[in-house]
């Protein structure tokens, strides 16, 4: 079955001004599109295309490079949609168990944000910062080059990533052009926790939360 677009769970425009609409729209349009596109046609015709994503990228380094590159760009944009929203922003609610995550393995939401901010701006070239969960279920920070992620087995740390963004030129360079940090800091007031929660939550299965 071939993967399809994701819709954008809001308007191009909601997330300005923060993220502006002309690179939501362009961001989604094509190079989301042009990850989906080019996945389906290199999983075509062969055994992967009734695997998983997750079950691909655990083993992603035996497979043909357009496979890590498109899947994990199909993937890992699919995520950075959905963590995102107009209503989003600030600190996770107390009531959260991401609170409670960020407050037990990080001490506070300003450490997180440091480490955070530090490994999207450090990531040299195109890639992704991620906070992830490893198997303990605890949480980690860490940033993949082009679009690996750390589902995949080339990963440097692997782990379930619950939040991600995206450093490559194109989600920002119109708004911003080379001013990286400022960007990084715009998308604090966007992050979407109730569903970075939801995928806390989910991440390892029968793991005991709070
Ligand atoms: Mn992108």
């Amino acid at each position: 079955m071939a993967y399809k677009l994701p819709e954008l769970p809001y308007a191009y425009d909601a997330l300005e001004p923060h993220i502006d609409a002309r690179t939501m729209e362009i961001h989604h349009t094509k190079h989301h599109a042009g990850y989906t596109n080019n996945l389906n046609a290199a999983i075509e015709g062969t055994e992967l295309e009734k695997m998983s994503l997750r079950e691909i990228f655990a083993h992603v380094s035996k497979h043909p490079v357009a496979v890590r590159n498109n899947g994990g760009g199909y993937w890992n944009h699919k995520l950075f949609w959905e963590i995102m929203s107009p209503d989003g922003g600030g600190q996770p609610s107390e009531r959260m168990n991401i609170y409670k995550a960020l407050m037990r393995d990080f001490g506070s939401y300003e450490e997180f944000k440091k480490q955070f901010s530090a490994a999207a701006a450090t990531r040299f070239g195109s890639g992704w910062a991620w906070l992830c969960v490893d198997k303990g279920d605890k949480l980690f920070i860490t940033s993949t080059p082009n679009q690996d992620n750390p589902l995949m087995d080339v990963a440097d740390r692997k782990g379930t990533p619950i939040l991600g963004l995206d450093v490559w030129e194109h989600a920002y360079y119109l708004n911003y052009q080379n001013r990286r940090p400022d960007y990084i800091e715009a998308f604090y007031n966007v992050i979407n926790w109730q569903k970075v929660t939801e995928n806390y939550n989910d991440a390892n299965e029968g793991a005991s939360k709070f």
